[in-house]
């Protein structure tokens, strides 16, 4: 079921049920060839979410700042390839919403334990911001912060559950939005964690 959250975004409930085994596989292979890592932030504070990347541009940060890298700081190899059943994915998904042919070059995976979360930002380090994003949930539920184009916007909050791709885009990509701290769980496949794929354009 689609279910909007605004012009042109909406969560597609369920959307990655079909292919989740493939999903998982594909970020363990990730994860052994660029580890997790927990970055610090430019103020030096380290972020309670493990990350790793693939694709052409990884997502980074360290006291110099937030940008995209071609090549991973810690392993100095390039990012592992995008899996094909992803960008598949985002892009079918994409469509869903109107977006044709969204190209992703970018997939951040963030893993979430129980006590992590993720603080209001906006996603503004992209080469270009018309391009959507596309996000695939795994794992433990999570409460989605949906804040409004100020940080201090109240925010809605939406739960997102294993399976659950959401697609943003047009007016809402510039949006506040958050994860709030992770509860406690067991997912059957996941154990005690929480699996996010961000596909992004970040490339011109
Ligand atoms: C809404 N990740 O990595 S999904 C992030 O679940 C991030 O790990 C969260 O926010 C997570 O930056 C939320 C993705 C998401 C990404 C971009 C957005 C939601 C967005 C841009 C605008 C509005
Ligand atoms: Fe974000």
């Amino acid at each position: 079921s689609k279910i909007s959250l605004g012009e042109q975004s909406a969560i597609l409930r369920g959307y990655a049920l079909p292919i989740e085994q493939q999903l998982l596989a594909e970020v363990t292979a990730i994860a052994a060839q660029a580890p997790w890592r927990r970055l610090q932030t430019p103020g030096g504070k380290s972020m309670s979410v493990m990350t790793t990347n693939s694709g052409e541009f990884g997502w980074h940060s360290d006291s110099k700042g937030y940008r995209y890298e071609a090549t991973d700081p810690l392993t100095a190899k390039p990012w592992p390839a995008m899996p094909e059943v992803i960008a598949d994915l985002a892009r079918n998904a994409a469509a869903e919403l109107g977006f044709s042919n969204f190209k992703a070059d970018a997939c951040l995976v963030n893993c979430y334990q129980p006590g992590a979360q993720m603080g209001l930002h906006q996603d503004r380090d992209e080469h270009s911001l018309s391009a959507p994003i596309v996000s695939i949930s795994l794992g433990l539920p999570a409460r989605f912060l949906w804040g409004g184009m100020k940080r201090s916007d109240r925010p809605a909050r939406i739960e997102l559950v294993h399976g659950d791709v959401v697609v943003w885009g047009g007016v809402d990509r510039l949006r506040f939005h958050g994860i709030a701290k992770l509860a406690g769980g067991q997912h059957p496949l996941l154990g005690a964690q929480r699996i996010n794929l961000t596909l992004r354009r970040a490339g011109p």
